[in-house]
């Protein structure tokens, strides 16, 4: 077991983000004092040079890497040069920073998006880099196995203790909720609100609404970091999700109950449906003594909760937000 307590310093790259965020909650709740954080604007992660300035200013003991420039199916096939470039660059300085200023562990997230777009279903972590990947975030998903690469190289090569972690689909307070960028999840809740409140009793939702989806919401995967950051021990990547999956179109009509029950479904296949299904095998994580508590319906409900309350200031909301 790694001794990490509440008075150790412990660097949250990205905890502006929906992850980030949701590691500090943790951690404040957990007690501990000296949790430190730089924003885009006072540190480009993207930028080796200032990375290390700020290592050797700050000198973290623990680094969870959790920055990257991230967003849904949309975002992710119509932007990615920048998908691919910001979280290269991402890792690759954070990684060697936290080696050229020795830190105790790092433990870096990627996404499951990284597994072979026909990958056998529950996807275990040998099955990384056994086939193609899924066209529509292919450069997302190079960038995340560099990162697991980078993790495993300077651990071999310079004894680093690097760890990586792999998140299924996330959701919950402080996620994207605009229409273009977000994830389905956000954008079902988002769609469901702006037509309940429009007066509108039908919802487009993306694709055939036949792919399958596994969502964890994002309290859980806080209290899975810290836990794996404690007990986890491995050059390997270790799955992080609920072992749980439903279809699209049982996510809406999920949603729909929740949010706007009287509306219909249109499903608009002009729109990508993406890998058919990529559901984790998180045998590993059970093994080491952690599974998920927040349900799929309590966490919809809770965030929907988390919108209506923050509407004015929640992420992709602002007017003028791609809608
Ligand atoms: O959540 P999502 O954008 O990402 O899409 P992926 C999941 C599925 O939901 C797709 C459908 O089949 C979409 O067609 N969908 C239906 C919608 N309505 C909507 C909608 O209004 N918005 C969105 N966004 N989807 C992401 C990767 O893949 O998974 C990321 O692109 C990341 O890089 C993330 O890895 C975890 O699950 O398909």
């Amino acid at each position: 077991m790694i001794e990490l307590n509440r008075d150790a310093r412990v660097f949250v790259a990205g905890h502006r983000g929906l992850v980030g965020s949701a590691i500090l909650r943790k951690l404040d709740a957990e007690g501990f004092s000296q949790v430190l954080t730089a924003t885009r604007e006072q540190l480009d992660l993207r930028d080796q040079a200032a990375v290390n300035y700020w290592f050797r200013a700050n000198r973290p003991e623990f680094v969870f890497l959790v920055a990257g420039t991230v967003g849904g199916i949309l975002a992710n096939s119509t932007r990615p040069a920048e998908f691919i470039y910001d979280n290269m660059m991402i890792h690759a300085t954070v990684v060697h920073a936290a080696h050229l200023f020795p830190v105790r562990r790092l433990l870096y997230l990627g996404s499951s998006c990284i597994y072979p777009r026909e990958c056998p279903q529950p996807m275990k972590e040998e099955d990384l880099l056994s086939g193609p990947l899924e066209q529509t975030n292919e450069s997302y998903a190079i960038a995340k196995i560099a990162g697991i690469k980078l993790c495993q190289a300077y651990r071999r090569q310079y004894g680093c203790d690097f760890i990586s972690a792999m998140p299924t689909n996330l959701y919950g307070p402080n996620d994207n909720f605009s229409l273009k960028s977000s994830h389905v999840l956000p954008a079902l809740i988002r769609r469901f609100h702006d037509a309940k409140a429009e007066g509108r009793d039908e919802v487009v939702v993306w694709g055939t609404g036949s792919p399958r989806r596994e969502f964890l919401h994002v309290d859980d995967l806080a209290d899975a970091c810290v836990f794996v950051a404690r007990h986890y021990d491995d050059a390997e990547h270790i799955n992080i999700g609920t072992g749980e999956d439903l279809t699209i179109r049982e996510l809406a009509e999920m949603v729909r109950d929740i949010v706007h029950p009287d509306a219909g479904l249109t499903f608009d296949t002009s729109k990508p449906d993406g890998t058919p299904r990529k559901l984790l095998d998180v045998g590993r994580l059970h093994d080491l003594g952690w599974r998920h508590k927040i349900g799929l319906r309590e966490g919809i409900e809770s965030s929907y909760r988390w919108f209506l309350e923050n509407r004015d200031r929640a992420r992709g909301t602002e007017p003028g937000a791609a809608a």
